[in-house]
């Protein structure tokens, strides 16, 4: 990023790696510079007003007080810029993570399910259809509940802690929670958002660098909570689809690949893959045959904690 990054480096944010990143950056860093000018203004009218007011000056107080305006206009432009940052960028930027949801077609689509102390990652495999979960199937082999009778299931991957996808397609995580309420964060991504046991959330994102970048839960969810991690891998394509061709492999996977224009190991174009309903839409019969959702219960819209 430019120079103007300064401040963003010294509180010790992390690089960015999306693609809405550097705008939330840009937001930050604003905000920054901007109360450290109200810092500075403040203070210096703070000891003009002590060394102007001074007993020694005034030994009689005057009940009239300060004639002049500029104190009033001085306000009203601070009220100004905030309501500027907040109007003009915060709230449209925010909009646009609950409410502009990438088009199926280009979008991964992951589950990810927390617990404690732990984050779950469950794909659907080479048929787009996620199998059915549910929680009277959760063991400690069968940490998902995944229901093995589903032929849905049959090629779904479940990954423990590591999740890769791949560099420039947007990500739709759909979030639950297998116990309290635990927090997606992604501070590479300047993603965070909330995942509550009940409830689907989801969240989106578009990874722009390769690497690996730590996924952390961001809410204080028990004695383990500091060891709550996991890696979010962003890879490029070939390399992405090594892994999901090696994790449906593990799979035990004896299902081909359904015939798509896609590479042959990724799900295929359909209703079914990264049909996240826009917040507020009715959910229509729980294409995703998450047991944790109530049927009919709308999508919670994510919180404004993207930071
Ligand atoms: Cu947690």
């Amino acid at each position: 990023m430019t120079r103007l990054a300064l401040l963003n480096e010294l509180i010790g944010l992390p690089p960015n790696a999306s693609e809405h990143g550097y705008q939330i950056d840009h937001i930050i860093e604003f905000s920054h510079w901007f109360m450290g000018a109200l810092f500075l203004g403040w203070s210096a009218f703070f000891i003009y007003v002590l060394l102007r007011f001074r007993k020694g000056r005034h030994p009689v107080a005057d009940h009239e007080g300060v004639k002049s305006g500029i104190s009033t206009h001085l306000e009203f432009a601070v009220v100004l810029i905030e309501a500027v940052l907040l109007i003009g960028f915060a709230i449209p930027l925010w909009a646009k993570r609950v409410n502009q949801f990438p088009e199926d077609k280009d979008a991964i689509l992951v589950h990810a399910i927390g617990q404690q102390f732990n984050w779950n990652f469950h794909l659907p495999g080479p048929d787009g259809q996620f199998g059915r979960r549910d929680i009277a199937l959760v063991s400690n082999s069968n940490p998902l509940g995944l229901d093995s009778k589903d032929p849905a299931s049959k090629d779904d991957i479940v990954v423990l802690g590591e999740l890769h996808v791949p560099v420039d397609r947007p990500v739709i995580i759909e979030l639950s929670s297998k116990d309290v309420i635990h927090n997606f964060a992604l501070p590479h991504m300047r993603m965070a958002q909330d995942a509550i046991p009940g409830q689907i959330i989801p969240m989106w994102f578009k990874p722009i660098k390769t690497g690996s970048y730590e996924v952390v839960c961001g809410q204080l969810c028990g004695l383990g909570h500091y060891s709550m991690k996991g890696m979010l891998v962003v890879d490029n394509p070939a390399d992405y689809q090594a892994w999901l061709k090696e994790r449906v492999e593990l799979s035990g996977s004896q299902t081909a690949p359904a015939p798509t224009e896609r590479p042959p190991v990724e799900p295929p174009v359909g209703p079914t893959p990264g049909t996240v309903a826009p917040p507020g839409a009715p959910k229509t019969a729980n294409p995703s045959g998450q047991p944790d959702a109530k049927p009919g219960e709308p999508p919670k819209a994510p919180s404004p904690s993207g930071h």
